[in-house]
């Protein structure tokens, strides 16, 4: 039998001319469920098919239905290059730090080999022998699609080339597994020493450094014990930590820290975890550290791909798709400046981003009261999105086949007319939503710490789905211009939409802050075409599109007009870390053998 796989237009390299087109009338799990969603084809032979949606995660050959993971058993050894099945491939294994770090930005791999060798050195100093692997995970820059991660709406990050590495050794464990997580810096973050329960959960420090591996075990633990038992009792472990993605500083360094650890608690317990359950137990993982995360940075973290963006859908489920990076003459640049101003999630939460989660979810569920639409719960922060309900929406008008935009356009009228008050009470919600207060809080304050006794509905998702739109707009002239240069225009026009976000968090969603405000204005008056804040905000990272020639020029006017204006005192290496230029690097990965050998 000869095997090919098709979809998305790529082939595996067979020749997908000689087969015949699949046939559109099998019948396919993705209408039946009325998901939206691509579908993919596997063609066995010229006559039978494999129909794919990798939304839904179903497989159809004939009447027999997989899963996609047991799928992608079943076609080990084959090179499949569509990013559905490349989804339920294991997190790659590597035996040299080229692979993860050259070309990543020009010169750095040098610097992050002696970086590497000083983690080896370092643990082996403290434990008396080398690890027997490092599981590494990047930070991220989101280009466009803040604060809708949440709300199921489609983002468009990458990952960076700073990153986390969690060096381990392996112990056997006698009647109770311990933990001894050390950090190359030990002045700043002091070695923690941990038992596993035999039940229940790991016991988290108050805002503790170690609590970002303990998210990762504790996370990975639940998988295991789902898999393997109750009983089950994970491996002890030596571990050395060593990350260079500045904490606080919007680069998602939480993520990656938390990503990481899971895939070196899996790693250290036998599981070749698939970036798929990677990412779905890493989702969870986070939310133990206090917020209601999206999805978004650990998607980030641990699909990109060397030179590429990465188009993240959360609804239904998950997928993600690479994107070239546009290509221009002069050629572009993303450059990203930290505002030095630290917002730690984790301490913030309660008055930004979980009231922000709230307010969103508020939105989706007024909406829903007032078309009269009962929403199942969603894989969001508190089960019901914005999108689930815009989904619900499309089918109550018949309009389910309309264009992304054009279902967004709907609603963004819409928010405009339902949601008229400038702010809404939780008696006001509890009202429209015919349940006591008492019942409103249950359900969507009690999760996790939120402060906050109005919120400003119409504005929060107004923000959502404005900039739900500008993503599809951004995708789209990506997309449709792959493998050609960009022209001013629609530079001009990505720099735009990168803008008009900006505004938004500013205004709209009021997730900016001054500073972030000061960059923006001194890097486009300096020649960047778009400028905004990149992931929580309130302060941490901007980002910037900028033509290469341009890069200079952007670089010192920020340094003379904003880091010596509020930071005269900065040390040189804060300098050195304020601006960096970083190509889209590579995902998590497994770093083993002779890599070890620095
Ligand atoms: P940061 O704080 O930059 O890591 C956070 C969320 C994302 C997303 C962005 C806003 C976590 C781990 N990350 O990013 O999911 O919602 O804010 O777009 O909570």
């Amino acid at each position: 039998m000869r095997w090919a796989a098709r979809g998305n237009g790529k082939t595996n390299g067979v020749n997908n001319d000689e087969l015949p087109e699949p046939k559109p009338q099998i019948s396919c799990p993705c209408k039946q469920n009325k998901l939206s969603g691509r579908c993919y084809w596997l063609i066995l032979t010229p006559t039978s098919y494999l129909r794919c949606n990798p939304a839904t995660k179903w497989i159809m050959v004939a009447s027999f239905p997989l899963q996609v993971h047991e799928f992608c058993e079943t076609l080990k050894g084959l090179e499949i290059v569509d990013d559905s099945i490349r989804m339920a491939k294991g997190v790659p294994k590597v035996t040299s730090l080229d692979e993860i770090y050259s070309n990543a930005t020009d010169g750095a791999l040098p610097e992050q080999k002696s970086r590497f060798r000083h983690l080896i050195d370092s643990f082996n100093k403290a434990n008396g022998s080398k690890p027997d692997f490092v599981a590494r995970s990047p930070g991220r820059v989101n280009i466009i699609g803040e604060h809708i991660d949440y709300s199921l709406y489609n983002v468009l990050p990458t990952a960076v080339l700073n990153d986390v590495l969690v060096a381990v050794k392996v112990k056997e464990s006698s009647s109770e597994s311990t933990m001894k997580v050390a950090n190359t810096n030990d002045t700043k973050y002091p070695t923690a020493e941990f038992h596993v329960p035999q039940e229940g959960e790991v016991h988290m420090g108050e805002h503790d450094w170690s609590n970002y591996f303990k998210a990762g075990l504790r996370g990975s633990i639940h998988v295991l014990r789902k898999e393997r038992g109750d009983n089950f009792q994970p491996k002890s472990m030596d571990v050395m930590i060593d990350g260079n993605v500045p904490a606080g500083g919007g680069l998602s360094s939480s993520a990656a820290f938390v990503c990481a650890s899971a895939l070196a608690v899996m790693a250290a317990n036998g599981h070749e975890v698939s970036k798929q359950d990677l990412l779905d137990l890493c989702i969870v993982s986070e939310r133990s550290v206090g917020v209601y995360s999206g999805g978004m940075d650990q998607a980030a973290s641990i699909f990109s791909e060397r030179g590429y963006l990465l188009y993240c859908r959360f609804f239904p489920e998950f997928s993600a798709e690479h994107v070239p990076v546009p290509a221009a003459d002069p050629e572009i640049t993303f450059l990203i400046a930290q505002s030095f101003v630290t917002s730690d999630k984790a301490v913030t939460a309660a008055r930004h981003y979980n009231l922000r989660v709230v307010e969103v979810t508020l939105a989706a569920v007024t909406l829903a009261k007032f078309f009269d639409i009962t929403l199942d719960p969603d894989s969001s922060s508190l089960g019901f999105s914005i999108r689930n309900f815009q989904e619900e929406l499309m089918k109550k008008l018949g309009k389910g086949d309309l264009a992304e935009d054009k279902q967004l356009d709907i609603m963004i009228n819409l928010i405009k007319e339902k949601l008229t008050q400038p702010s809404y009470s939780r008696a006001n919600v509890a009202r429209i939503l015919e349940i006591e207060v008492s019942a409103l809080e249950k359900a969507y304050f009690s999760k996790f710490d939120v402060e906050g006794d109005t919120f400003k509905l119409q504005q929060r998702a107004l923000h959502v789905v404005e900039e739900a739109r500008r993503v599809v707009a951004f995708k789209d002239t990506l997309s449709s211009n792959a493998g050609k240069k960009l022209n001013q225009d629609q530079l001009s026009y990505l720099g735009d939409l990168m803008n008009k976000t900006q505004d938004s968090c500013r205004d709209v969603y009021e997730c900016s802050c001054p500073e972030i405000d000061d960059i923006c204005a001194i890097a486009r008056k300096n020649g960047a075409i778009g400028s905004r804040l990149t992931g929580a905000g309130w302060g941490g990272c901007t980002v910037h599109l900028v033509p290469q020639n341009k890069v200079e020029g952007v670089t010192q006017a920020l340094k003379k007009e904003y880091y010596n204006k509020n930071f005269p005192d900065l040390s040189a290496d804060k300098m050195e870390d304020a601006i960096v230029i970083s190509k889209p690097g590579q995902g998590s990965s497994l770093i083993t053998g002779e890599a070890l050998n620095v």
